[in-house]
């Protein structure tokens, strides 16, 4: 093929439609829609911005947002409180009749609104955190908490998340840990006792309360920083209603201070804790790049889906990842939440046939049987029983491979 000559504007959107087509392997409407995945709202509608890149895209509203996931097939719908409504409006009538727009919207395009959260990070307010010294600083955070909680049960969601954002400090020393934690504390058993009002009020449950740790970002050190730490927190005796109170970890976040994702998933399901679940993908000891779930770790998410799929949770799947400066509005939805969708489908199937796999399932039975020493105060012999069968965690490794790449139904490539 020669060099291409240039792709006029006009042209470029009937090319990646084009090219979209090619790729092929995508999923219907209805097929997605089976899935618990949630689209966020600032997903669709993050401009690109960073704190060394201006923004690529211009606004989208909620509007457009939901139209559009309804047309993808993702069926539900998250949004922070200040997403789609001006900080100056909250909890006024302006609020409501928003919010009674936003009901509409939903339910013409048959999406249903799965979570809300409240943004406890980026306004100037909450430079100190929301559980900073000044009293009218948290009972600010007190009622923004249980305002997003009125929110919820207006919209119809069974979750809020609290990823708290700027709990922490750059300079060590002037924040007291204890004592912040406890305030912290206090503003989540503010949202637990609205919602038992609000739940009782609308004849409803009371809503799914998540927390989700992130170890870096926005502040220098994060007093809660992992899944691991927030689990403590449940059960610190400082939550009044602990039993409200789980979990929403996010894949990326766990990878960026060097865990396993699928053993801190594997912690937080022993714990009981596992509600809710951000998905995304990224690197190790990075910043939190956002990238769409498999694009750069399929392996290792092919993996955790395993471990989700045996453990059997049904939780929201919500697509908190940043769509790349580099794709346009159009891309946006054309390319981007489509293909993040039909990456986490194939893979949840995948994940099914590992489960599945009788090659795998067979070594994993022979690991448990073990070799037969019937001693066992001997260490040598111990060891020797089961020597030939240990290369079979190897094997394992190499068949959940073959399944990612199709090798396992007879996938080939000539050298
Ligand atoms: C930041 C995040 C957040 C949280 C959101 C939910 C903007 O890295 O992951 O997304 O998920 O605030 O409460
Ligand atoms: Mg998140
Ligand atoms: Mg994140």
């Amino acid at each position: 093929m020669g060099a291409m000559k240039p792709v006029p504007p006009n042209q470029q959107q009937a090319l990646v439609d084009r090219l979209m087509k090619a790729c092929g392997g995508a999923y219907t409407p209805a097929q997605r829609r089976k899935y618990f995945l949630s689209g966020p709202q600032w997903a669709a509608a993050y401009q690109g911005q960073a704190l060394f890149h201006a923004p690529t895209r211009s606004p989208v509203g909620f509007e457009e947002v939901i139209r559009r996931y309804a047309e993808i097939g993702i069926g539900y719908w998250s949004t922070h409180d200040t997403d789609v409504i001006p900080t100056e409006a909250l909890g006024k009538d302006q609020q409501w009749e928003i919010v009674a727009r936003i009901k509409k919207t939903l339910a013409d395009h048959g999406v249903q609104c799965s979570m809300v959260t409240t943004e406890t990070f980026y306004h100037a307010v909450w430079a100190a955190s929301p559980a900073a010294e000044a009293p009218e600083v948290r009972a600010y955070a007190a009622f923004r908490l249980a305002n997003t909680v009125r929110i919820g049960h207006e919209l119809g969601a069974q979750f809020v998340v609290y990823w708290p954002g700027s709990l922490g400090y750059y300079t060590q020393g002037a924040v007291e840990e204890t004592q912040t934690l406890r305030w912290y504390a206090d503003g989540i058993n503010a949202a637990c006792e609205a919602d038992i009002e609000a739940a009782r009020q609308k004849g409803r449950p009371t809503l799914k309360h998540c927390l989700e740790a992130k170890p870096f970002e926005p502040q220098a050190e994060i007093l809660l920083p992992t899944s691991d730490a927030m689990l403590a927190f449940i059960h610190s005796g400082l939550l009044r209603h602990p039993e409200m109170v789980g979990l929403n970890p996010e894949y990326l976040h766990e990878l960026m201070w060097g865990a396993a994702p699928r053993a801190a998933l594997a912690r937080v399901l022993l714990a009981g804790k596992l509600w809710h679940f951000d998905i995304n993908d990224g690197y190790r000891l990075k910043h939190d790049v956002d990238i769409g779930i498999g694009l750069v770790n399929p392996l290792d998410w092919l993996n955790v889906l395993v471990l989700l799929r045996t453990h059997g949770y049904n939780g929201p799947f919500n697509l908190d990842y940043k769509p790349p400066r580099t794709t346009s509005n159009y891309g946006v939805f054309a390319v981007s939440f489509p293909t993040a969708v039909d990456r986490f489908i194939t893979l949840w199937e995948m994940a099914g046939e590992v489960a599945a796999d009788p090659v795998i399932q067979e070594a994993t039975e022979a690991l448990k049987a073990g070799g037969g020493a019937t001693d066992t105060t001997d260490a040598e012999a111990i060891t020797a029983a089961n020597r030939e069968l240990l290369t079979l965690h190897e094997l394992i490794a190499h068949r959940i491979f073959q399944i990612l790449v199709g090798a396992h139904r007879g996938r080939v490539y000539s050298v």
